[in-house]
């Protein structure tokens, strides 16, 4: 029988991950309208039937424990929230919402999304905020995770375009890995590169850029453990380097880039032995990874967390891509500077404007003829959206201190416990008018600070489409019943929009109509998918990649397609810009009360605040509490000893944890993940540590470098 037909009669229907940005295609089985088990897709490109446990462990996750089932009120701060009718709910919320626009005007509102809502709803939010209520207080949880890389690919290439495609693994002989922990965090695409790497045995260089050794660090030819924050001076060493191996290509250059000029004499004095100076590396290392870049091509780069979240994100990202554009590493198979994306669905949101600073179809709030399209688009008055730019993530809780900020209404992501200095964020929540939380799960650090609380459906139990790292679109159908009352989240965008008396601008049946909407604000961008529809989508459950455009349709959608081959960017002049990165160390120094860098991060079968894996048995066994990695030279200085607990403190707040003392990270820094919030320990949690100084131009926070002290806790 065919394989599709067997698929069927089984009961299988076919869907993608909810966790990461990899995307990959699952099967899931459902019993009662409830998911009972979940495989990897064969069919599926990214993954071929492969999945890490967290795909593979959905299925343990879908029962009725925990989640939020109905709408709920609290009728006073701190009370005992009452069940409620959606009625009751939405018409407080809106009421609350109405009333801080007529007192205090548009912008006293906050809307703060996810990465991890389908683009459907991200579209939907925008559409209120920043088309109706008149405010781009609009932003997402990206803003901590994707902001370095959105601004720096629009300021070098004229559009938030990742080139490559995943299908550039297998052709490419080098890989240069920065600040990302793919084993742990995009574990099939690891698997893919580990494939190609046994496959091409010698010809393949894997050059990991890491503070820690991890399990990626495994398969590296070089480590580059430089010291936290100094990406910038090792990656301008590279580049001094590789042109003095004569690894520069100057033809691409001269035809398809401008500044290097610039870039070239901006690297006057960097040599190896003077980034050893900065990052604490040895010069040989440096000078043996510039070699492999000059002469071990094609290279792809892939980047995330280590880079984007920094004071100095958008410049290690501008560097970046002056290390692929200044080698020819673009546009060609094997090569590209590729960011990427974390949650699953960041990039949708990238493309239908969800953050503070952007609009649907890749347009730009501060861009006038941009706003002026958006407005005509929307049948909403000239000057209806505004040309104030939009309150940031960090931002936002500053805001809501000064009570600048009334009413914050919260979906998909859950702040209080991942935002950097978690006592002030909670501090500032508490002290909101009001909190409207729209989660699938209660109660999670937010929910307990909401004073409404709207029941939403999650993954497998609504339509809508995603966009994976490599932009590839798949359509996620229902599979499954949501539980209690709880609703897919356009449809409580709807309600509140109608409730709010903008029903004119939000009438629709199903969420296709949403989609259309949006699809024909991407005609002529440079991610144009006007070629792409519902049924298309359902046809090709693999997905399609951006863009598509109406002309493609003539034939089956085109894979793995890779962006700029004919070296024509969408900047004005058509040619790359490159810019001058900036070499600065990280916000806090480190001094005698303060004198070790902590990172946060991630382990492998954890998703951010738990809210989904920390239900799962099986997932909670790899790492059962939180830890605190430690370098023995510090441990011992310290009197610390393995497992002993510690406590961690920074200029804001402290926690505690279990020492792993251990050489997998380098001396003068140590390592905690950002998993366990305060409903997972007791010990105090490690975001209370972290800062919330951000980068100037992408406001992303720099959650990879607090200064902090370390001290055995004495029984
Ligand atoms: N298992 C799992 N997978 C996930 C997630 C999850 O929660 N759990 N979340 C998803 C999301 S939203 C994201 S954004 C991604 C994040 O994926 P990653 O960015 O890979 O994960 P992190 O652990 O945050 O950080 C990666 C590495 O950056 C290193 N690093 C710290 N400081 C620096 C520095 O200054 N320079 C360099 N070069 N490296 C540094 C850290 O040591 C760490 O190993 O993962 C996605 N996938
Ligand atoms: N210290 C430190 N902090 C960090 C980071 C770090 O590296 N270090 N990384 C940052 C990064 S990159 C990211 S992306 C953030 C992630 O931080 P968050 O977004 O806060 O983390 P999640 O736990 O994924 O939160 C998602 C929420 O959405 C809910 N949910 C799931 N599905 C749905 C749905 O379909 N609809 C609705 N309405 N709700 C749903 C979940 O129950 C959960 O409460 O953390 C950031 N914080
Ligand atoms: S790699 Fe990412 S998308 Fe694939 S199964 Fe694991 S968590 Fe899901
Ligand atoms: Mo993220």
């Amino acid at each position: 029988m065919p394989r599709l037909q067997l698929l069927r009669r089984e009961g299988w229907k076919r869907s993608v991950c909810c966790y990461c940005g990899v995307g990959c295609g699952v099967k899931v089985q459902t019993k009662d309208g409830v998911v009972s088990a979940v495989r990897g897709d064969e069919d599926h490109p990214v993954n071929r039937g492969k999945l890490c446990a967290k795909g593979a462990l959905l299925s343990d996750i879908f029962g009725e424990e925990g989640r939020l089932l109905y709408p709920h009120v609290r009728d006073e701060k701190g009370a005992t929230e009452r069940r409620t009718s959606w009625d009751e709910a939405i018409e407080r919320a809106s009421g609350a919402i109405r009333r801080a626009v007529d007192e205090h005007g548009p912008h006293s509102v906050m809307l703060y999304g996810s990465g991890q809502l389908v683009t459907e709803d991200y579209y939907l939010f925008g559409k209120l905020a920043k088309g109706y209520i008149g405010t781009n207080n609009q932003d997402t949880n990206s803003r901590l995770c994707m902001a370095s890389a959105v601004t720096a690919y629009n300021l070098s290439f004229g559009a938030d375009a990742p080139p490559a495609s995943y299908s550039d693994i297998e052709q490419a002989n080098t890989f240069l890995i920065v600040g990302a922990n793919m084993e742990a965090c995009h574990p099939i695409l690891f698997e893919r590169i580990r494939a190609r790497k046994r496959v091409a045995r010698d010809a393949v260089k894997v050059i990991v850029v890491d503070p820690r050794a991890t399990r990626t660090t495994e398969i590296a030819d070089i480590h580059l453990a430089l010291r936290p924050g100094s990406d910038v001076a090792l990656l301008q060493s590279l580049l001094f380097e590789v042109r003095l191996s004569g690894g520069i290509d100057e033809d691409y250059l001269s035809n398809h880039a401008n500044g290097w000029d610039d870039v070239a004499s901006s690297l006057s004095g960097w040599s190896a032995e003077r980034a050893v100076e900065e990052t604490g590396l040895d010069a040989v290392d440096i000078l043996e990874a510039a070699r492999v870049i000059a002469h071990n091509g094609p290279m792809l780069t892939f980047w995330t967390m280590g880079a984007n979240q920094s004071t100095s994100g958008v410049d290690k990202n501008f560097a970046l891509i002056n290390l692929s554009l200044a080698t020819g590493n673009i546009g060609k198979p094997g090569a590209g500077p590729f960011s990427l994306t974390g949650q699953p669905n960041a990039m949708g949101g990238r493309e239908q404007g969800g953050l503070a600073t952007t609009l649907p179809g890749h347009r730009l709030v501060a861009n006038p003829e941009h706003r002026a399209e958006i407005e005509r688009a929307w049948g909403v008055e000239p000057g209806a959206i505004s040309e104030k730019p939009g309150v940031t993530a960090i931002e936002m809780v500053e805001r809501l201190e000064r009570g600048e900020i009334k009413v914050v209404w919260v979906a998909a992501t859950n702040p209080v416990a991942s935002l950097p200095n978690s006592d002030r964020v909670r501090a500032a929540f508490a002290q909101a008018e009001t909190v409207i939380v729209q989660d699938a799960y209660h109660p999670t650090e937010t929910s307990q600070l909401a004073d409404i609380l709207l029941p939403a459906a999650q993954w497998s139990e609504r339509d809508g489409t995603m966009t994976n790292s490599e932009r590839r679109i798949c359509l996620l159908e229902q599979v499954s019943e949501p539980p209690g009352e709880a609703l897919a989240d356009w449809r409580i965008i709807v309600k509140m929009a109608q409730a709010l008396g903008y029903g004119d601008g939000f009438r629709y049946d199903s969420i296709e109509e949403i989609f259309y909407e949006y699809r024909e604000l991407s005609r002529g961008r440079d991610m144009d998918i006007t070629g792409l529809s519902y049924p298309l989508l359902a046809q090709h459950r693999a997905g399609v990649q951006w863009p598509y455009p109406v002309a493609s349709r003539s034939g089956p959608p085109e894979d793995n397609r890779r962006l700029f081959e004919d070296g024509q960017f969408h900047t004005p002049d058509g040619r790359a810009q490159m810019h001058v990165p900036a070499w600065t160390p990280p916000a806090e120094s480190l001094d005698d009360e303060y004198p070790l860098a902590l990172i946060t991060g991630r382990v492998k079968d954890q998703w951010h605040t738990m809210t989904r894996t920390g239900r799962s048995a099986k997932l909670m066994k790899s790492e059962r509490e939180p830890f605190l990695e430690i370098n023995p030279a510090d441990a011992t200085g310290l009197g610390v000893r393995d497992r002993q607990p510690v406590r961690v403190t920074s200029r804001r707040g402290s926690f505690e944890a279990p020492a792993r003392v251990t050489d997998k990270i380098r001396a003068g820094s140590v390592f905690a993940p950002f998993h366990w919030g305060s409903l997972w320990t007791s010990n105090g949690v490690s975001n209370a540590s972290a800062s919330e100084a951000v980068d100037p131009r992408s406001k992303q926070p720099e959650l990879k470098f607090a200064a902090v002290r370390v001290e055995p806790v004495v029984a």
